[in-house]
């Protein structure tokens, strides 16, 4: 047990400082007890059945020690189960002060409450069944969200589709070990049939396609949950911090005309669309570098691996070059898209010698001096970040959490290893060992771990009628 389930847990639950309104909330056995002491409601506002279950009540907060009024507002009450926690809980309304919230945290401590640790409430509803592990977790990204798309696609799972979806494979995947069980207890004494020929093969076959396919939402969903990758790369001195700037529509990162400036990447979030966008500024990629500017390098690579969109700026006042090269030689296994900068000044090279020279054209000419073009760098984030949200519009389920991610492969790779023992035709019980790790896998992400699951279903699916 993270937290104890026993007592009664009270906590501010609207953010610090002072607003119109503020909310305390109160949750655990005692919550009724303890609420009915500090809580006057308003003459005529209280049924004679005591105070209502699921309305808000109009009365007075006291503190019943000397009858002291705290604050006027309101109280609900939820009785569990039907409550977020799935236990009896009180939210007060009350007005945003400060000093108020204390008081009125103190008089609930007084009583017997405790203070709620983080996500303390949360946990209760997981515990209690409210919500699953995964549903916990878009819980705190749609708190956390700074993009209304993270919050969008965090309430989805907080809706449970992800988790739905997962409970249909899962109860495929339990049918499958269900049969498996049978026939290592029962089928060699009784000469059953557990699967019709090439049944099995069937079953594993589809549920890792299914498994795969929601893999392959990762490379977009993960851009939902934490922010599309946009990398700035290109020689020393083409302009990046200066086109990074421009973007930003601010001087964040230091621009000077010797080249190697910029020594290690720099990051800052944009808003999109609606989309959180992560943009990263870089070290100037070239061949010969010194020992800072070599490390500088290193961490550029790794940003352009971890890239969903690399923006790569040229410099159009000189030659295309052995360092321009070298950029094309970390660059050419991917896709990009490049830009020619300082088109205000003379140009050195027409854009077909960028052609010529990498078998693919600019996808724009910009000037981080005038601002002319920038406006077309903006439309190439815009269109990944389109293409974001039409990937999450086009699939019933994405997976945007690498906890998610690296269960499903667990899963996927557990039962690969038993498509490839049915193969091979080995014994029962090495094909069962991997369809139980693929379920632990699938149960890690919801949080449930479930033996009795299994048993259920031999008992009652399956009439063995001994
Ligand atoms: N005329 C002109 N100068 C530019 C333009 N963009 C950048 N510069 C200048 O080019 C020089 C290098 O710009 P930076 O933005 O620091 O280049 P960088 O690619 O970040 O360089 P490193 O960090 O050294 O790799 C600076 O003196 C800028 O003022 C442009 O569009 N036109
Ligand atoms: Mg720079």
């Amino acid at each position: 047990m993270l937290y104890p389930l026993d007592d009664t847990i009270v906590a501010v639950s609207t953010p610090p400082g002072r607003g119109a309104i503020g909310i305390v909330r109160l949750s655990g056995r005692r919550t009724v007890e303890v609420a009915s002491r500090v809580f006057r409601p308003h003459a005529g506002s209280l049924p004679a059945a005591g105070i209502p279950v699921r309305r808000m009540v109009l009365g007075v907060f006291v503190d019943p020690a000397g009858d002291e009024p705290i604050d006027t507002g309101f109280l609900i009450l939820f009785r569990g189960p039907r409550s977020f926690t799935g236990e009896d809980l009180a939210e007060f309304h009350l007005h945003g002060s400060p000093p108020v919230l204390r008081a009125v945290v103190d008089v609930l401590t007084r009583l017997g409450a405790r203070l709620a640790q983080p996500g303390e409430f949360t946990y209760r509803a997981f515990v209690h069944g409210k919500i699953d592990l995964a549903q916990a977790e878009a819980l705190n990204d749609l708190i956390q969200a700074d993009a209304l798309w993270q919050a969008r696609s965090a309430l989805h799972h907080l809706q449970g589709y992800l988790s739905r979806t997962l409970r249909a494979w899962k109860e495929d995947l339990i049918e499958l070990i269900a049969r498996y069980e049978a026939a290592v207890d029962f089928g060699e004494a009784e000469d059953m049939q557990f699967f019709e020929p090439g049944e099995a093969e069937r079953r594993l076959d589809s549920l890792v396609g299914r498994i795969a396919d929601l893999l392959a939402t990762y490379r977009q969903g993960r851009a939902l949950r934490e922010g599309l990758r946009v990398v700035i790369v290109g020689k020393p001195n083409a302009g990046k911090s200066s086109l990074f700037n421009a973007l930003l529509r601010e001087p964040r990162a230091i621009v000077t005309p010797l080249p190697g400036t910029t020594r290690d990447f720099i990051k800052e979030r944009l808003i999109v669309d609606g989309l959180a966008v992560e943009l990263v500024d870089t070290a100037g990629v070239r061949p010969t570098p010194e020992v800072v500017e070599r490390l500088g390098i290193e961490r550029t690579l790794q940003q352009i691996a971890e890239a969903d969109l690399v923006l790569w700026v040229l410099d159009g006042s000189v030659p295309l070059d052995a360092e321009d090269d070298a950029v094309y030689a970390v660059l050419r296994d991917r896709t990009f898209q490049a830009f020619r900068n300082k088109m205000d000044l003379p140009s050195a090279w027409p854009p077909e010698a960028f052609t010529a020279r990498y078998g693919t054209p600019l996808r724009g000419a910009l000037s981080c001096e005038t601002g002319t073009g920038i406006a077309d760098v903006m439309d190439a984030i815009r269109a990944a970040v389109r293409d974001v949200q039409q990937s999450w519009r086009d699939h019933a389920v994405v997976v945007t959490n690498a906890r998610h991610e690296a269960c499903l492969r667990q899963a996927r790779k557990a039962l690969q290893r038993a498509q490839y023992s049915l193969q091979t035709q080995a014994p029962e019980p090495i094909v069962l060992e991997d369809l139980r790790s693929a379920l632990r896998a699938l149960d890690a992400i919801t949080g449930e771990t479930d033996v009795e699951d299994i048993l259920d279903r031999i008992f009652t699916q399956f009439c063995i009628g001994k």
